[in-house]
């Protein structure tokens, strides 16, 4: 079946499966890597409407594109598609949607297009991933190169005033650390949550808590990671932070602090939540939902928490003393259209 799909399928190459490696926990990284891009050279160009982005308002690697499509005022041209955060072993379905099934794919599970693309597709139904509307097929899965190509192919759609997230000058520094947070912290937060060992646990747990002291060293004195301004290197911090207190530190067992218990970084993370574009995609109920009951062979008893009490997220920052400006010479988006505006907190920026 590999063979057959790395064959005839481009980017598809052979991979690693999604397993547990010794006692340790390893990702699978082996993407459906077929790029939309402005020259259409994996044949398929950038196309206004002709492509959904489907997504978990759940899932932190899904968040990132959420994030960035509504930076870049890729709403129109890129239209979305919400999951339920709840799902089986076949993975995300459209339950939120009347009758159950997504309006413009007409179907009720992810796996269907993913099946459409190839028929003995035997890996991760994940998210985010881009569907080719008029075909029905999975065009890639490939987290972060949908965002870097929404950020480097999508630019005739992006909206007036669209921030430059990954300035040509700043991107090697945006791509090391970008590295550093992938590993330790994206990625290390499920490394400590799935570890079948204390050894492995303990191993992640230093890894993770020693990254974010580094962030924290790095941000006492600057306002955003890189530069002065939101680049991809912050969007991928915060969707790690965002869901830190609500599901990593309990359910992963990331307890040396919680968030809210690091002032730099929860500063830090509370003013990137009170900017448009970012708070205002965060839900957390659907977060809580699907992290405790999807992971059930970490939390048996499937009790969802009522806690941690959000409010906080919408406290003073203080960080716009320390100079920056957002969005450089760009604007900050406007308010989400009321269909994907989420139930959550109200976000004082927009008001
Ligand atoms: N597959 C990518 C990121 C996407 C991802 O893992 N998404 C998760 C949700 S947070 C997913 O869709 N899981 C469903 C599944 O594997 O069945 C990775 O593992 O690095």
């Amino acid at each position: 079946m590999e063979g057959v799909l790395a064959a005839a399928v481009p980017g598809y190459g052979p991979g690693m499966t999604d397993v547990q490696r010794g006692k340790g926990y390893t990702r699978d990284s082996r993407y459906i890597t077929t790029r939309i891009t402005a020259d259409g050279r994996d044949g398929f160009p950038v196309e206004s409407g002709r492509y959904r982005l489907v997504v978990s308002r759940a899932c932190p690697w899904a968040h990132r594109a959420v994030i960035i499509r509504r930076l870049l005022g890729l709403e129109e041209a890129l239209p979305m598609a919400v999951a339920g955060p709840t799902h089986d072993a076949r993975s995300w379905t459209f339950d939120l949607d009347p009758g159950g099934r997504d309006p413009v794919l007409g179907i009720e599970r992810l796996q269907e297009a993913y099946l459409a693309r190839d028929p003995d597709y035997d890996r991760g139904i994940t998210v985010p991933a881009i569907v080719d509307v008029p075909t029905g097929r999975v065009v890639t899965n490939d987290y972060a190169q949908i965002t870097f190509d929404m950020m480097l192919e999508w630019t005739a759609h992006h909206r007036p005033g669209a921030p430059d997230l990954y300035p040509a000058a700043l991107s090697p520094e945006i791509d090391a650390i970008g590295g550093e947070i992938y590993t330790d912290v994206n990625d290390g937060v499920y490394r400590t949550g799935f570890a079948k060992s204390q050894e492995a646990y303990g191993a992640a747990y230093e890894r993770l808590f020693a990254r974010l002291d580094r962030l924290s060293e790095r941000l006492e004195h600057s306002r955003y990671l890189v530069g002065e301004t939101i680049t991809e290197a912050d969007v991928r911090l915060f969707t790690s932070l965002v869901r830190f207190d609500a599901v990593y530190h309990g359910h992963f067992k990331c307890n040396r602090q919680k968030l809210a218990e690091m002032p730099v970084l929860w500063a830090y993370a509370r003013d990137l939540f009170q900017t448009p574009g970012f708070g205002d995609t965060v839900d957390f109920d659907h977060i809580k939902q699907h992290f405790y009951l999807v992971h059930s062979h970490i939390n048996p008893s499937g009790i969802v928490p009522d806690g941690p009490d959000p409010s906080g997220w919408l406290e003073p920052h203080g960080r716009a003393a320390l100079g920056g400006r957002p969005f450089g010479d760009g604007t900050p988006p406007a308010p989400p259209s009321p269909a994907e505006a989420v139930p959550s907190l109200h976000v004082p920026s927009h008001s």
